[in-house]
């Protein structure tokens, strides 16, 4: 039987290895220096034209009631308890008058190359034992600001598909990390420490992006004359798209079904 456990202590230690592997790709509270963290692949990424550029506007809807938040368990840690002095409650359903907060709204398919980012360098904070924003959108190769505004531990677990995995430690407030996604899609935020923070950060290759905030609105410029397929996600409903053609300097209004209680 001996011969047979060798091999199983192997597997454990390298599972042990690959573990410290990631820390260490990481970086640490100032590095972000893995291959994971290189800028997006090269290429000629073209430049969003905001004054010629389209705009695509909308409100994304709720019809009916809602699901409802529940009250989180967050006993097991003094600070979050503390700021939180009638508790706290799960972000899910951001969902007001029957406007949907917290949703992305992308261009899918119908561009052609890759495109610069628009606006500046992303920031996700932990603050208040919340990723804040919950959800947020960036560009493939932008600098994303990871950093802490908590004075307790948090640990910053990105749980990608195409890009790599990292897990930080940012142990107390002021501390910061930045990181660079390569590929383009939505990746989940945990922390390992805290079990009901997270946030989800969309990585697109192109400017085109928006999150929408408590009046359900999204908006979206410089969009290049062409024929669209936009897509619109959240963390718990169903992935819903419209096609979308719009010419030099248009604005057009775009309207997705409205979610509806399952
Ligand atoms: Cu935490």
């Amino acid at each position: 039987m001996l011969r047979f456990a060798t091999p199983a202590v192997l597997a454990v230690v390298s599972i042990l290895c690959a573990g410290c592997g990631d820390s260490k790709k990481g970086g640490g509270p100032t590095g972000g220096t893995g291959k994971d963290s290189e800028p997006a692949p090269a290429g000629p990424a073209k430049k969003a034209d905001l004054e010629n550029g389209a705009i695509v506007k909308g409100v994304i809807r709720f019809e009916g009631t809602p699901p409802q938040d529940k009250a989180l368990q967050i006993d097991g840690d003094d600070f979050c308890r503390k700021q939180h002095g009638e508790g706290m409650k799960s972000e899910y359903y951001l969902v007001k008058d029957g406007k949907v907060a917290n949703c992305l709204v992308y261009i899918k398919d119908g561009l052609q190359g890759r495109y610069e980012a628009i606006a500046g360098n992303p920031e996700l904070d932990q603050k208040g034992c919340r990723y804040d924003p919950h959800v947020l959108g960036m560009v493939a190769g932008q600098a994303l600001l990871i950093k802490s505004s908590d004075a307790t531990g948090h640990n910053v677990h990105a749980i990608p598909k195409k890009n790599d995995e990292f897990n930080i430690m940012l142990t107390k407030a002021g501390d910061q990390i930045t990181h660079a996604f390569r590929s383009a899609e939505i990746v989940p935020f945990k922390c390992d420490i805290h079990n009901w923070m997270s946030a989800w950060v969309g990585v697109f290759n192109h400017p085109f992006f928006a999150v929408t905030g408590e009046d359900g609105a999204f908006e979206i410029r410089g969009i290049p004359p062409g024929k669209y397929t936009l897509e619109v996600w959240h963390e718990k409903f169903r992935v819903q798209r419209v096609e979308v053609e719009v010419k030099e300097k248009e604005t057009k209004s775009v309207e997705f079904p409205a979610y509806k209680a399952e």
